[in-house]
């Protein structure tokens, strides 16, 4: 049975340290939220007790490879000695309140781990951002939230340059590299000498924690705001029924720092549940430094976005055999059943397909013990209660395709993002009736699996990266060639969809050779926003579809596309 809200029966006694079991419960709606919680200290000190009681595995928290013999290996214990140094470097010499945004452009390194947890010993509210932000990307992120501080290594540096000037609330450039640089304090040489002795603050559980930046159809990304206890505690059933982790796991989840994936694969969920986080830096995704990486180290659970199922399965798995594997994840984006199927046949592996968002987390999923429905993203799980429903918020019988929704009472779910901020409209809009839509629009069948149909608007699911047109159609505009383009999603075998361009050239540009104008265009887009996002197609069309008072029809250009008409 499906709670249908925040049904809370017990509160937490004060003063007793919290457990699983009570995170559980508190998705369950069988206890309250206590007034406070820090992912911190409730969680990751609780770790660093139990190992000295020896009542968890010798297991490490943290265990990076870099593939070129480097190789960090922390324990609970040192996780929380370390960032406690990270922590009063933050606050000391960087001059952090409590309450500050700090924006956090980090690859996979360990100090991304440290620099998010020191944030939450302190108060601070962390921004993750993918390294392929461009300068007009952080420009818009540091001004849109006034960050205080920004915490980047080399790559990002020249970017961060161009555009600092124009950001009068950035007080601090903190830079994680052996190397020092003008204007930035260098992390490292902060830490080595930072005291590892620091109290936790005591966070509120609806305090704010972190921020992700999500594309939509229109405008620039929003400022998705996350509180301790949407983020801290939302992810322990998650945990245990679809990544089905326990203290002796080693979890190797693949999405880079800057998605809200890396967050619950390789922080929350994991560390709920004691597992240890494996990370293997990689600067460029490679099948075969993947599929090794599977061979030589102990890992028992893989989370991989279905692009990289598709690339993998492209392989003779049979070759490999991989040293502990047994449990597949997958999500961000929709897994054909072929994949599931193929991997099933090569690996002997099911791939547990999982369903969610940067607002409200994991919403669906395959759960370990359920039957998988190949196809489906599996049932909907605590504590949400998902449904299909109409434009008018009425919920819709098994079989009829609607928007997946998640049901509301007068209390809203904890583990929702707490709002975007500056921006109630867009907040406002998340809701129908007694529902949050999700802007998905899927079927419920009458087992209760539910099937993915497509997002509802515009934005394009690919390789599990979500991406606004507006910002790639804002990006190619930039160039002299382009009059106006539409950007719209196009089908891939391994991405799913890639974003398509149609663009209409101006008179200059009319008899270039196009294929030398689309790598122009393509290049363009990667130096002007985020590279993921460049359209992979490009065609150019005399005029675009469009409505009498003259807005693009993108759905037209996009259901040619799909050969829907
Ligand atoms: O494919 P191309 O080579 O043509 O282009 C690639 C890169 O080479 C290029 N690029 C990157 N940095 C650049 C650059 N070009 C110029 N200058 C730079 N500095 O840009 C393209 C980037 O595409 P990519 O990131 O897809 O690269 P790649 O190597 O093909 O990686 C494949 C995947 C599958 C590893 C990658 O796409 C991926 O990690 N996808 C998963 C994304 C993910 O984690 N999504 C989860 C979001 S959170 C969520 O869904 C909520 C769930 C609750």
């Amino acid at each position: 049975t499906k709670p249908s809200g925040q049904r809370f029966h017990k509160s937490h006694p004060p003063g007793a340290p919290l457990t699983l079991a009570d995170f559980e419960a508190i998705n369950r709606c069988e206890r309250s939220l206590p007034k406070n919680f820090n992912f911190a200290g409730d969680v990751l000190d609780q770790w660093s007790q139990k190992e000295k009681t020896r009542e968890r595995p010798a297991n490490p928290a943290l265990w990076w490879v870099n593939g070129k013999g480097d190789e960090v290996k922390w324990s609970f214990g040192e996780l929380g000695s370390l960032s406690r140094k990270a922590a009063n470097v933050l606050t000391k010499p960087c001059g952090l309140e409590r309450g500050d945004r700090v924006a956090v452009i980090l690859p996979r390194i360990p100090e991304w781990w440290l620099i998010s947890v020191a944030c939450m010993r302190t108060g601070l509210v962390f921004m993750p951002g993918t390294t392929q932000l461009t300068a007009k990307d952080i420009l818009y992120r540091l001004r849109a939230s006034k960050a205080k501080c920004i915490v980047a290594s080399d790559e990002v540096i020249p970017a961060v340059e161009s555009i600092v000037s124009e950001c009068p609330d950035l007080k601090t450039k903190l830079l994680v590299s052996p190397h020092s640089q003008n204007g930035w304090l260098s992390f490292p040489e902060l830490f080595q000498t930072a005291s590892a002795e620091h109290s936790c603050v005591e966070t509120g559980s609806q305090e704010p924690m972190a921020i992700y930046f999500t594309s939509g159809t229109t405008g620039s990304p929003k400022m998705a705001q996350h509180s301790q206890s949407s983020l801290g505690i939302g992810y322990a059933l998650c945990g245990r029924y679809w990544l089905d982790l326990k203290s002796t796991d080693i979890i190797w989840n693949m999405s880079d720092t800057g998605w809200i994936k890396a967050a619950i694969g390789s922080m929350f969920s994991s560390w709920l549940h004691g597992a240890c986080v494996f990370v293997h830096w990689m600067a460029q995704f490679d099948t075969d430094t993947f599929l090794d990486t599977l061979t030589t180290y102990p890992i028992t659970t893989l989370c991989s976005a279905p692009t990289v199922y598709r690339m993998l399965v492209q392989k003779d798995l049979k070759r490999y055999k991989f040293k502990k594997l047994r449990h597949c994840l997958t999500g961000g984006e929709p897994l054909n059943p072929e994949v599931l199927e193929q991997w099933k046949v090569q690996t002997g592996l099911e791939l547990y397909e999982g369903y969610g968002q940067t607002e409200v987390g994991i919403i669906c999923a395959n759960q370990k013990g359920q039957e998988i429905k190949p196809g489906s993203m599996g049932k909907g799980v605590l504590p949400y209660d998902v449904q299909i429903i109409d434009e008018n918020g009425n919920i819709l019988p098994p079989g009829k395709e609607g928007e997946i929704a998640l049901r509301l009472t007068s209390t809203r779910p904890f583990c929702f993002f707490s709002e975007y901020v500056d921006n109630p409209e867009k907040t406002a809009a998340t809701i129908r009736g007694n529902f949050y839509v999700t802007g998905d629009r899927g079927v419920m069948d009458s087992d209760g699996y539910f099937w993915f149909v497509g997002r509802a608007d515009d934005v394009i699911i690919s390789s599990g990266y979500r991406i606004g047109p507006f910002e790639v159609e804002s990006a190619l505009i930039e160039h002299p060639a382009v009059v106006e383009s539409a950007v719209v999603s196009s089908p891939d075998p391994v991405r799913g969809e890639v974003v398509k361009a149609f663009v209409v050239l101006s008179a200059p540009f009319k008899s270039s050779n196009p294929e030398k104008l689309t790598l122009e265009l393509q290049d363009h887009v990667k130096k002007s926003t985020a590279p993921y996002k460049y359209p992979r197609k490009v065609e150019f069309v005399k005029e675009l579809p469009k409505t009498i008072t003259g807005k693009i029809k993108r759905n037209v250009l996009r259901d040619h596309e799909w050969g829907r008409i």
